[in-house]
């Protein structure tokens, strides 16, 4: 059995290639739920949906989130009153959001809605929230706290961290699917996707315990690096490593996560880092890992499979 850490776009297409590849039961999808926030009245919840969307091929594959042949009448009709069009919510995108909040007011949990939705969604492998209480990352910058959406989208990833907080974690409880993947005797091997470590995977790794059952577990851990060269694939992880005073390459992710890793994927660009990472006592793959297509996020989901053999 695989446990798969994601959040992001990143997260979402190494997590599609891995439901390519492995037994739906024996794949535990685990999401970051820290860029969850309310708006307009609505519970949005970006990273499930991207995961979900993306498994079940109806993502929208220019931006990795939302939905394909999306329209935008509902975003329209609003600014038309007056309302807030910086966050786009599509009208077919809407009817998730909308039937999220009825049930989270109706007492149901995150993990029950996010089971109901991915099979409807024809998803039969686990999509499984971090935790089912509310964890809100927020970042101190340039431009002040701002919450995870209004930095990430609202102002484009611009103003400078300083540094990152989860909001409401110490008090969150790992949702019970993803406490009862890492004690289940069948788990051989737990997988960092590339998402942004401190956006996607912190939010997972500091939920209270989990750090340290990860370390504890006998499961090989393997991490696919977000960095190739000095670049992240996709959104801010370069500039937050900066900003936050480290280096940006795939050796400071294995620096990072040191004392979690058994392995790390780096890309072929990345492959004079190996001595280096080596001497972390972190084993090294040298592979191609951007992942162009669905190809590509299939071929690496294999080879990160073979690490655990
Ligand atoms: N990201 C944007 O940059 N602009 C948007 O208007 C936007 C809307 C949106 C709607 C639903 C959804 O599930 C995700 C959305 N995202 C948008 C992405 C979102 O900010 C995610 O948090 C990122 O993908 C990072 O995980």
């Amino acid at each position: 059995m695989i446990i798969a850490l994601s959040g992001g776009v990143g997260g979402a297409k190494l997590s599609f290639g891995l439901s390519q590849v492995v037994a739906p039961d024996d794949l535990k999808i685990i999401v970051n739920t820290g860029d969850d926030f309310e708006h307009m009245g609505l519970h949005v919840s970006p990273d499930i949906d991207t995961v979900c969307y993306t498994l079940a091929k109806i993502a929208n594959p220019k931006t990795g989130w939302g939905l394909v042949d999306e329209t935008w009448k509902f975003m329209h009709a609003t600014e038309r009153l007056g309302g807030p069009t910086w966050f786009q919510l599509g009208d077919q995108d809407l009817a998730t959001h909308v039937l999220r909040t009825e049930r989270l007011r109706l007492g149901h949990s995150l993990s029950d809605i996010t089971r109901d939705f991915s099979q409807r969604l024809g998803l039969t492998c686990a999509i499984i929230p971090m935790s089912d209480d509310p964890v809100r990352t927020e970042v101190d910058s340039s431009l002040g706290r701002l919450k995870f959406q209004d930095y990430f989208v609202r102002h484009h990833c611009e103003p400078v961290v300083t540094k990152i907080i989860y909001q409401g974690i110490e008090r969150a409880v790992p949702s019970d699917s993803f406490t009862q993947a890492l004690s289940d005797s069948r788990l051989k091997l737990i997988v960092f996707c590339p998402s942004n470590p401190f956006l996607s995977l912190d939010p997972i790794l500091h939920l209270p315990g989990i750090a340290q059952r990860v370390r504890d577990s006998k499961a090989k851990v393997v991490a696919v690096s977000p960095i190739i060269g000095n670049a992240a694939v996709k959104g801010p992880a370069a500039k937050m490593l900066q900003e936050l005073g480290m280096q940006v390459s795939a050796y400071e992710i294995a620096r990072y996560y040191q004392d979690l890793l058994d392995c790390i994927f780096i890309d072929k660009i990345d492959a004079h880092l190996t001595p280096l990472i080596e001497a972390l006592g972190v084993k090294v793959v040298v592979s191609s890992i951007l992942m162009k297509d669905d190809a590509d996020r299939t071929r690496l989901a294999r080879e990160v499979l073979e690490y655990s053999v």
